[in-house]
């Protein structure tokens, strides 16, 4: 075997007392050659030193910190059987070399030209540098670079190879620098389901989140930690992904409920003997039935390629059941062909089935339009996440009695507010205001259900 080479830095232009912020290998390491051994760190540029050849390290030279000239001893590198021929490249020639993924170079980001992207989309391939032939390149300042992710370009190439977006990884190195074992940290969370989301609505989106604030809570005071649950993970995931890629209006509105509510309670007794609640609930699914019909694009569902909008001839609700484990939304199917009463034992029946965790997957499919209800806790008006590729929501808070100028008096009624969420790509603001006030008359008189 030959004796070690000795690998230093090589010609890096006008970069003096650089600082060592990554060392890629260690002792005993296998390393190809081109393959990055460590990574230097001016103000205003990055850049990896590439191996001469393949072999094996024998001895790093370097720590964490150093500051490093032309010349310096990185390592000592056994050259692999048949690479014993390797010489360490002379200072003239190490850096530049057309092919070479970073040879000496600058990272993209202070090269002034355009860096590669660092989407998560983009093909595994490295992108080509420009050959720099010994050179310095030009470099940015490192303020022109803020809204980039501060990462070396082997961590760079790491974080696309498993498709991970460096905007949302949270950089633990020296000056927030994200490391290789942040993006592992990053994927591991990303699997438990942990990681803030990555783009919605297949790249929809034409920015970068940036990354969740990494805070240290305890710093502050006592703190517990709680797992989240298997069904607070899923559907937080869903309804992120609907909140940021459906564009969201919210129309408010109010139904007079008072002749309901008396027919409602009439009936109570009945149901009751019969062994379910009969809740506001029930009728509220009967009249958005009524109000689907007259308005079919809000029983519609928007493509996943945005091209066609299905109109469906069934009439699938969906409603919000609050669970100890976080939110579900069984679908009532049929609605239309169900009467009140089979819908409130219905509705009696799959919140049970919710709270003791016995829905089927099935069970939360197919719905056409949701209905949430925050009635029987409270509050007056809320904002609830369209459910795609259902186009529109309901949600429903408490009713409260209140003076209503008839033309003539003021009289005490009973008033139901409304709060419609629509997808504004499919749904105009005409169109849910008009949704909406003839939902208010369907459920002031009950009796246009049955017209
Ligand atoms: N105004 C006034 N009172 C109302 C009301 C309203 N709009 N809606 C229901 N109530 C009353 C009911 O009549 C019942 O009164 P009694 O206890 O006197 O009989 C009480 O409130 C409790 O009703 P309920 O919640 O048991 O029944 P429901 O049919 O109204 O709702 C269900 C069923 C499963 C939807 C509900 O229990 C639930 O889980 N709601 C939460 C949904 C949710 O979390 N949505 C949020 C999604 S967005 O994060």
């Amino acid at each position: 075997m030959a004796n070690p080479i000795e690998v230093t830095v090589p010609d890096i232009g006008d970069f003096k007392d650089v600082e060592v912020i990554e060392l890629l290998v260690k002792a005993g390491d296998a390393v190809e050659k081109e393959q990055s051994l460590v990574t230097l760190e001016s103000d205003k540029a990055t850049m990896e030193i590439p191996s001469p050849d393949t072999g094996v390290v024998k001895e790093l030279k370097l720590k964490l910190g150093d500051k490093v000239s032309q010349g310096a001893l990185i390592l000592l590198l056994e050259a692999g059987a048949g690479g014993g021929a390797a010489q360490a490249p002379s200072q003239a020639e190490a850096a530049p070399r057309p092919s070479a993924p970073a040879p000496a170079a600058a990272s993209a980001e202070a090269k002034g030209v355009a860096p590669p992207p660092a989407r998560s989309d983009v093909s595994d391939e490295v992108p080509p540098l420009p050959p720099v032939h010994g050179r310095p390149v030009p470099h940015m300042p490192r303020d022109e670079l803020v809204s980039k992710p501060h990462a070396s370009p082997s961590v760079r190439r790491f974080a696309r190879e498993l498709g991970v977006d460096l905007t949302r990884v949270q950089g633990r190195g020296p000056k927030g620098r994200i490391t290789h074992a942040d993006v592992q940290g990053f994927v591991k969370s990303a699997l438990a389901g942990t990681a803030p989301a990555t783009r919605g609505g297949g790249g929809a989106l034409p920015f970068d989140l940036p990354a969740w604030p990494d805070v240290d809570f305890a710093k502050f005071g006592p703190i517990e930690t709680k797992k989240r649950s298997r069904i607070q993970k899923l559907s937080g995931a869903n309804l992120h992904r609907n909140w940021i890629s459906i564009p969201h209006v919210t129309q408010f509105d109010e139904a007079d409920i008072s002749e309901l509510e008396a027919f409602r309670k009439s009936n109570t007794a009945e149901t009751e003997k019969r062994g379910f609640k009969l809740t506001m609930l029930a009728f509220l699914i009967k009249a958005c039935v009524t109000a689907l019909k007259q308005y079919p694009q809000f029983n519609a569902a928007l493509e996943k390629s945005g091209e066609n909008l299905i109109i469906r001839g069934y009439y699938h609700i969906g409603v919000a059941v609050d669970t100890p484990d976080g939110l579900v939304v069984p679908v009532i199917r049929d609605a239309d062909r169900k009467g009140v009463f089979d819908l409130a034992k219905e509705l009696g029946d799959i919140s049970k089935l919710a709270r003791d965790k016995k829905l089927k997957p099935g069970d939360m499919q197919g719905g056409t339009f949701s209905i949430s209800s925050l009635g029987g806790i409270g509050g007056s008006a809320f904002t609830p996440i369209i459910n795609a590729p259902e186009v529109a929501i309901l949600g429903v808070s408490r009713s409260t009695m209140r003076p209503v100028w008839s033309g003539t008096e003021f009289a005490p009624r009973l008033m139901l507010p409304l709060s419609l969420s629509y997808d504004h790509r499919v749904i105009d603001g005409a169109a849910a205001a008009r949704f909406t006030s003839y939902l208010a008359s369907v459920l002031s008189d009950i009796r246009r259900s049955l017209l």
